[in-house]
């Protein structure tokens, strides 16, 4: 899928209700400064929809974007960044863990990381917590243009290691000469064309239990 329409929906310091919230929802999660902000304007062709920044820790904010009016991406606050006190790791940690707990459109999440460095203690936190709360997600390496082609694969090894995830399973990317936007735009398709998950019905022992039935319409 070819990004031919986006903008800017909200930034939010809370997840919460937003215009049009509703649609299936795409998440961008990586430390600081791995590229999440450039991934979304690389894919986007546009220069200044998200903003980078070259210091580290600025987003702390959720922000929401709306793509080809039919999805939602979501760039989630950046993790990892140094000099932070305690106060505001854990006010990061609420922001996330309630991003993912409310967010039911959320389908798919983009985990990045930098190709040139092995995941960090976060990644790997992050990646068990997806694993744990079964969230479907796909390893993006960001910032190929930085290592030759043929080192590509080498540099792969420890991070698939440490996510456990299988090498052609990783996307290289490069938001500075377009390496992988190939790729993730057929992701996209795959995703979207994913029916919506239906909320599961009551279980026959909770049905024997005579549970109240749950489905009823929202
Ligand atoms: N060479 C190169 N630089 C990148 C790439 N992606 C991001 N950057 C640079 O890395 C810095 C942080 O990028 P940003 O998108 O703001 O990261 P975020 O904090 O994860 O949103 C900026 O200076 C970007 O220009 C890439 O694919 N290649
Ligand atoms: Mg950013």
């Amino acid at each position: 899928m070819e990004i031919k329409q986006a903008e800017f929906v909200t930034s939010m310091a809370q997840y919460g209700n937003f215009a049009g919230k509703g649609l299936p929802q795409i998440a961008v999660a990586g430390k600081s400064n791995v590229g999440k902000s450039s991934l979304i304007n690389k894919l986007c062709n546009r220069n200044k929809l998200a903003k980078t920044s070259a210091t580290p820790g600025k987003t702390k904010l959720i922000n929401v974007f709306l793509l080809n009016r039919s999805f939602h991406l979501i760039d989630l606050p950046g993790y990892g960044f140094a000099r932070v006190d305690k106060a505001e790791k854990a006010r990061w940690g609420k922001m996330m863990q309630d991003y993912f707990e409310q967010s039911d459109e959320l389908r798919h999440v983009f985990c990045l990381v930098d190709i040139r460095h092995e995941p960090t203690e976060d990644d790997k936190q992050m990646n068990t917590f997806l694993r744990q709360m079964g969230i479907p997600f796909t390893v993006i390496a960001t910032k190929a243009d930085k290592i030759s082609r043929g080192a590509r694969q080498k540099q792969l090894a420890p991070i698939c290691r440490a996510l456990f995830v299988q090498p052609w399973e990783v996307i290289c990317w490069s938001s500075e000469d377009g390496t992988g936007r190939d790729q993730v735009q057929k992701l996209l398709d795959e995703i979207l064309a994913e029916p919506a998950e239906v909320e599961e019905g009551p279980s026959m022992e909770e049905l024997e239990e005579g549970a109240p039935i749950r489905w009823e319409e929202k």
